[in-house]
């Protein structure tokens, strides 16, 4: 009992410091934009934002003289949360500070749940999720069509890679060309590389031009080694802007965009490398598969589970090789997996 009593004690004191310590930035933050919007702000233009912040975020230029320098900016208030990605009109202030003034509509939204379990986008814009499995940690196609029902359900398109091209054998090939021949034949582009010998890597940047794109695959599977191998010198990229944002507070929490130097741009952070499904409905799942969707609101029964109903479309076509049997036990586990008001 006392113990608990001292730990209530310890944790209002941590609150009632972190309060006072956020009112304290909320203030500085507050007396900075009132000194920057009092000076002589730049014309109102469009930026990107490349990372975030607790308070600020940094903007890149995209127009003007100032085309590709970063800013570091405050926000307005009233403003709706930025993530990275996110594209904005902005001003510039003076020393490479500015003031966000608009969001700009967002094409897509990545989400995950927070701390409390509410859904929160993390990344905007992005329209390429790359998936990447390997021969070894040997792949889970259900992992795979995991990916992408959540892809499908962004509305992002999806990129199967194959890394680790150089470990493929005898033992593996059989399976390996077994699987990808499902996901060719669903029309989905699949590309093999190795992140090591560099095979594919070429095809690989190609693919990635043009694209906002994120790399997401269960652990192990070569995701930071083929991000390294396509942003080489990433750390020197990085250090001189978070100098600008070194102070404690600012300490980056989200994602963070970069610019291949091949074409196109990657938003990279732990958390969205590890991006799976979340809160995705029955109706979500099934929109996800998209060789169902020619078939779904053909069952004899409006409300069929695809499970063992007579006159169900899906099992027909199961029967006469349109879906195919992997296919439908991935279907089956993740409907299965889904918290149970949900099924
Ligand atoms: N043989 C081989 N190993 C690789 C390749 N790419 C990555 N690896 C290895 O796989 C392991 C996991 O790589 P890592 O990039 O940390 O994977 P992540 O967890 O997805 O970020 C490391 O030991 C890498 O050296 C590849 O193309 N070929
Ligand atoms: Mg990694
Ligand atoms: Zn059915």
């Amino acid at each position: 009992m006392a113990k608990r009593q001292l730990n209530r004690r310890q944790n209002w004191r941590i609150e009632k410091i972190q309060g006072e310590r956020a009112a304290r930035a909320a203030k500085r933050e507050s007396q900075a934009l009132e000194t920057l919007e009092g000076g002589d702000l730049g014309p109102e233009q469009t930026g990107l934002v490349i990372a975030h912040f607790g308070v600020q975020v940094e903007v890149e230029a995209l127009e003007g003289e100032l085309a590709g320098q970063v800013f570091r900016c405050h926000l307005r208030a009233n403003l709706p949360a930025l993530v990275t990605g996110d594209q904005v009109v902005w001003r510039p202030g003076n020393q490479g500070i500015g003031v966000i003034v608009a969001q700009l509509p967002r094409s897509t939204e990545l989400c995950r749940p927070d701390t409390r379990g509410q859904l929160k986008p993390v990344a905007a814009n992005v329209d390429l999720i790359v998936i990447v499995f390997a021969p070894l940690p040997e792949p889970h196609a259900n992992l795979i069509d995991r990916y992408l029902v959540a892809a499908e359900h962004a509305g992002i398109h999806p990129l199967l890679l194959l890394n680790k091209a150089d470990l493929i054998d005898e033992q593996n090939s059989v399976a390996l060309n077994a699987l990808l021949a499902v996901y060719r034949q669903l029309g989905y582009p699949v590309l093999e590389v190795s992140a090591h010998e560099g095979d594919g890597m070429e095809q690989l940047k190609k693919q990635l031009d043009g694209h906002v794109s994120v790399f997401v695959g269960q652990s192990g599977v070569g995701k930071s080694s083929l991000v390294n191998s396509l942003l080489p010198g990433i750390e020197t990229r990085v250090g001189p802007l978070s100098e600008l944002t070194g102070k404690g507070t600012h300490t980056t929490t989200t994602a963070r965009l970069f610019h291949f130097p091949g074409g196109g741009e990657l938003i990279d952070s732990p958390g969205i490398r590890e991006f799976g499904l979340v809160h995705v409905s029955r109706e979500d799942v099934e929109a996800g598969f998209i060789e169902f969707q020619e078939l779904l609101g053909h069952c004899r029964f409006r409300d069929c589970k695809h499970d063992r109903e007579p006159g169900c479309a899906l099992l027909n076509a199961l029967e006469d090789g349109r879906i195919q049997p992997q296919r439908m036990a991935s279907y089956r586990h993740i409907l299965a997996s889904l918290p149970q008001d949900e099924y």
